[in-house]
């Protein structure tokens, strides 16, 4: 039975500082989203894009509900609301939740619904942990933060929209790790999540790390949410996103690390977010984006 991909655009830019990826989910679908998962034999429908508020009509600083600083916080914890219902309709009627950034904030909502009536692990592709809090945060930014807010970590201990129910820190991995806040070190080295960083896949290979994220992540679970950031890539290869860092994934690494995910079956939600078209060169970033999101369901040249 083929799998049923269900895009849900999430037009999201008050978890970061800079304007522009709001207009992520649109330049995927226009670099060939749908064409692409078609490739990858699964039949995708479009739910269209969760409706967000504008930054210039609300006050960043309006909600403030904990220590530290979280910029947006209201507006973080409406979005996070209904994309979680969406995500979690969305797996009841049996189909494949695919959410498309939008800031990494967004994930909070695809890990609270994706793991609402299942155990389910994370593989985490990023060039950064996104493991702040509200008080370890040096920018307020929570596209810094949705780690540590699925998993209920210091300021986000019984926040309820934002806890995770059926994710536990053993079963997350973070792959490609190379920009880390010295707080964020700290806890993640404190925590039971496993990390590698770039220096592990140069050491390793690709594929060899990839396998070892998909163990933590399906060690007891249902299945694997899989949230990738598409400043994971080397900036030379995916430049449109806002905070990029050098020394990432090649084109090449990245496809592997989707198509040995993809082989795992054990897909059942992923991200795919930071795409900033504004950033990007002649849509190329929102194009490798599309192509990764059908290597993550199985494309393949020969298929
Ligand atoms: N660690 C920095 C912060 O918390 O502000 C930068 C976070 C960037 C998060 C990106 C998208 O993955
Ligand atoms: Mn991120
Ligand atoms: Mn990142
Ligand atoms: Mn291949």
């Amino acid at each position: 039975m083929s799998r049923t991909v269900r895009i849900i655009g999430v037009p999201m830019d008050l978890g970061a500082d800079r304007r522009g990826v709001d207009m992520g989910p649109s330049a995927i679908r226009y670099g060939g989203l749908a064409r692409e998962l078609n490739e990858a034999g699964v039949e995708a429908v479009d739910t269209g894009d969760l409706s967000i508020p504008r930054a210039e009509e609300r006050d960043p600083d309006a909600t403030q509900p904990m220590a530290g600083k979280a910029k947006f916080f209201r507006e973080v914890e409406e979005t996070t609301r209904d994309l979680t219902e969406t995500v979690a309709d969305t797996l009841e009627a049996g189909e494949t939740p695919l959410t498309l950034g939008g800031d990494h904030s967004i994930a909070i909502g695809s890990m609270v619904g994706s793991a609402r009536d299942a155990d389910v692990g994370v593989v985490w592709l990023d060039a950064h942990g996104d493991y702040n809090t509200p008080s370890t945060s040096p920018s307020g930014n929570v596209h810094g933060m949705p780690l540590a807010a699925a998993l209920g970590v210091g300021d986000f201990e019984g926040v309820d929209w934002a806890n995770a129910e059926g994710l536990r820190e053993e079963n997350v991995a973070i792959v490609g790790l190379r920009a880390l806040d010295e707080a964020e070190r700290a806890a993640i080295r404190d925590s039971d999540v496993t990390a590698y960083t770039m220096s592990d896949l140069d050491e390793h290979g690709v594929t060899t790390v990839v396998e070892e994220a998909l163990s933590v992540a399906t060690d007891g679970t249902d299945g694997v949410h899989v949230s990738l950031d598409l400043d994971w890539l080397d900036p030379k290869t995916a430049p449109g996103v806002g905070t990029p860092v050098r020394g990432g994934a090649t084109y090449r690494e990245a496809h592997s690390a989707l198509e040995t995910i993809a082989d795992s079956d054990a897909v059942r939600s992923v991200d795919v977010v930071e795409v900033n078209p504004i950033l990007d060169e002649h849509n190329e970033t929102a194009e490798l984006a599309a192509e990764l999101a059908a290597s993550a369901f199985g494309k393949r040249i020969l298929r």
